[in-house]
């Protein structure tokens, strides 16, 4: 094991080089070395007869294949993994002496998995579900994993919940239905008869729930941490990430195509961004309270089913992640990768939190089960970067050759090595929290209010937020078969706000509820996606050209599109080239089966004199789908009749002109604006 001290941002990288084996050009050998000269046909008795147990190389590529999977995530089963690196901006010396957050300017690799929570392995991306958002920072003092959600609030308050709510939400064990999703009855049974789900169940009913991309998505830690400096005194800290490109959202009917048009949608746009080099950043900011203040607030800070409302806790913006490489393996490195809460540096430490207690125990006992056995940490993927040294021997798989006979401590024949560390040389300390009481099965006074929250989120909500909050209940809690359960959500969320679950009442047929809502009349600004950054770049828009259009100033415009660093694509009838006026010609990226308007943050539609009524049907249905997503339109020349055609002129976000300046100018406006929701609620 190599135990060099100088880690900088390549040094994950330039280890897993060692792992790296390119076969092509290389001659067929078995496992073993032993050349293959035949790898079509087994070895048989005569050439019409049977197999024999001899063909070593048929037996052991077969046995191979047939052990090829191992169990997917009981939890976050379907991801995508990639590398990056993190660099500080702010020294967090004050607060931790974590050492990869001493420096502004300091580099740590990272690799980021990003996931959906309940569907399996296979399952679609633009499902309704929270996200997963986890970091393992490969610092000099080992691995330090920042596990996350790309929402704030968890459904539970203790982990022992956690087996049933998964039940609960996985598809139903009597007919393995409905497949990622929570739209059934045992999801919102689970929901209605524990109400500390309230909060989280506001924000899966949201947009965030439904993230245009990984890139344009929140990461919070959700638990209170602790950070511990130098002088050992310690500072509760929540953890964000804040994407640069802002926090951007599909729309349900779209999402649900998608699904189906092209179910790696999420993996597809992050692959291919990383690709392009348009390397996904994030910002790291951090909320911090000082112990003296653990009880000013008026919920308990250790709850996780609570924000802290980033008006009254600021968050300070201390470093940034970028995304900058895609792995080689999906196998070897997203799938074999193991996350776990528990894997901390000196200066990061754990708060009584009684969801993150538990996490504390369940990450490393599903990685047992996953990965098979007590060595996981040795997959490449997994190793520190720093030395690491104990007596942990043996078991499945083992990797590393211990030499020397000592596997034991205290010892005097390896003069007593390797040692422990004082903390004052960088050995971990448990931060000394005093701690009293009798051993009870319950939960404080100060977790119970489970309202306040979730109407704050209701009360930050943009008019177009909450519409599709109320359509998403309409459409989950409408799936629910059994009315009981249907009427007991109403009654809950009623809690909330009485015009919400008056609201989908209505539209599930359930009483309305005669009383509730509550009191709370506070907004955290924070919390609205209204509120976020929004920029065209990396954006992508389907630009629809059939033959005879108008070369030149088509050409001006993807040029000066391109300047701003949107994307596009040329969809046309037919593969091949389309070609223009004057005869120029343009490579089609896509035709109207291949793609979908779906697939597109935005339309641009030229059209071209040849078009014939099947072009005009294809063509219509990309622009009019376009438009009832909300998305922008952009239309010149022959494309602007479609525009007139459907009576979309004056809409929001439809930009029709053939002054090129002018629509450049709009066009890219309304690609920042991201969705045009005026169209909605008229
Ligand atoms: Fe997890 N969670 N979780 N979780 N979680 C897992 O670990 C668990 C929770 C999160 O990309 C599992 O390796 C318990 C909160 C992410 O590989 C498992 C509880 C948050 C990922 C597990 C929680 C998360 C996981 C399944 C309640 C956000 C994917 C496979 C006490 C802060 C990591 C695995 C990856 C994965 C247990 C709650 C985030 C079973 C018991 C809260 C992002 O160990």
């Amino acid at each position: 094991m190599d135990d060099k001290q100088n880690i900088n941002e390549n040094s994950k990288d330039d280890q897993l080089e060692q792992y790296r084996v390119d076969d092509s050009g290389k001659d067929l050998t078995t496992n073993q070395g032993l050349k293959v000269s035949e790898d079509r046909f087994s070895l048989t008795a005569g050439e019409r007869g049977p197999t024999l147990m001899e063909d070593f190389h048929f037996r052991e590529k077969m046995t191979h294949f047939d052990h090829e999977r191992i169990p997917e995530r009981v939890v976050h089963a379907r991801g995508f993994g990639v590398h990056g690196e993190f660099e500080v901006y702010e020294s967090m010396k004050k607060y931790t002496k974590a050492k990869f957050l001493q420096e502004p300017g300091k580099k740590t690799p990272v690799f980021v998995r990003f996931s959906t929570v309940v569907g399996f392995r296979g399952s679609a991306d633009t499902v309704r579900d929270v996200r997963g958002f986890a970091t393992k920072f490969y610092t000099e003092e080992g691995n330090y994993d920042l596990v996350a959600n790309n929402m704030p609030v968890f459904f539970i308050q203790d982990a022992i919940k956690f087996p049933d709510i998964v039940h609960a939400i996985k598809p139903e064990p009597h007919n393995e239905m409905p497949q990622a999703s929570g739209a059934h009855d045992t999801f919102w049974d689970f929901v209605a008869n524990n109400q500390e789900s309230a909060h989280q169940v506001m924000w899966l009913m949201s947009d965030r729930a439904i993230p245009r991309s990984y890139r344009m998505m929140q990461g919070f830690g959700i638990h209170t941490f602790r950070f511990v400096n130098e002088q050992g005194k310690s500072h509760f800290v929540k953890f964000h990430w804040v994407p640069k490109l802002g926090v951007h959202s599909l729309v349900w009917d779209e999402a649900q195509k998608i699904a189906g048009k092209d179910p790696d949608y999420n993996r597809r746009d992050l692959y291919e961004a990383i690709e392009k080099g348009d390397y996904p950043e994030y910002e790291l900011g951090v909320q911090i309270i000082e112990e003296k203040d653990e009880f000013a607030f008026d919920f308990d800070i250790l709850d996780p089913t609570k924000i802290w409302p980033e008006e009254d806790v600021p968050l300070q913006i201390i470093g940034k992640l970028t995304l900058n490489k895609n792995v080689d393996n999906v196998f070897a490195e997203t799938e074999q990768v193991a996350f776990h809460p528990g894997h901390v540096v000196p200066g990061i430490d754990f708060t009584n939190d009684p969801l993150l207690q538990g996490r504390l125990f369940s990450y490393t006992d599903t990685q047992l089960i996953r990965l098979g056995g007590p060595n996981f940490h040795e997959i490449p993927i997994n190793r520190p970067v720093c030395p690491f040294h104990n007596n942990q021997r043996d078991g499945y798989h083992r990797q590393t050759i211990n030499q020397g006979k000592v596997a034991y401590h205290n010892n005097s024949l390896a003069a007593n090595t390797p040692d422990a560390v004082p903390k004052e040389k960088g050995g971990y300390e448990h931060y000394q929290e005093k701690v009293e009481g009798k051993k009870v099965q319950a939960r404080s006074e100060s977790f119970r209010d489970h309202f306040s929250q979730p109407k704050l989120f209701w009360n930050s909500m943009s008019e177009p937020e909450k519409m599709h909050i109320k359509q998403a209940f309409a459409f989950e809690v409408g799936k629910v078969k059994n009315k009981s359960v249907r009427q007991q959500v109403v009654d809950m969320f009623a809690n909330v706000d009485l015009e919400l679950a008056t609201a989908f009442a209505k539209d599930i047929g359930a009483e309305p509820p005669a009383k509730g809502g509550s009191t709370v009349t506070q907004s955290s600004p924070a919390l609205s996606q209204e509120n976020t950054a929004k920029v065209a770049m990396t954006r992508k828009v389907g630009v629809i050209l059939n033959n005879g259009f108008n070369h030149m100033d088509v050409k001006t415009i993807l040029d000066a599109l391109k300047k701003e660093g949107i994307h596009m694509e040329i969809i046309s009838a037919k593969q091949g080239k389309v070609t223009g006026a004057n005869g120029e010609q343009l490579t089609v990226d896509e035709t109207f089966t291949t793609t979908d308007s779906v697939l597109y943050d935005a339309i641009y539609i030229v059209g071209g004199s040849g078009e014939d009524k099947k072009f005009h049907k294809d063509a219509n249905k990309f622009v009019t789908e376009a438009f009832m997503h909300y998305k922008p339109i952009g239309a010149t020349h022959d494309g602007k009749k479609w525009i007139e055609e459907n009576d979309m002129m004056n809409s929001k976000g439809v930009i029709a002109t053939d002054n090129v300046q002018e629509f450049v100018d709009n066009f890219t406006i309304a690609i920042a604006a991201h969705r045009h929701w005026d169209r909605e609620l008229i």
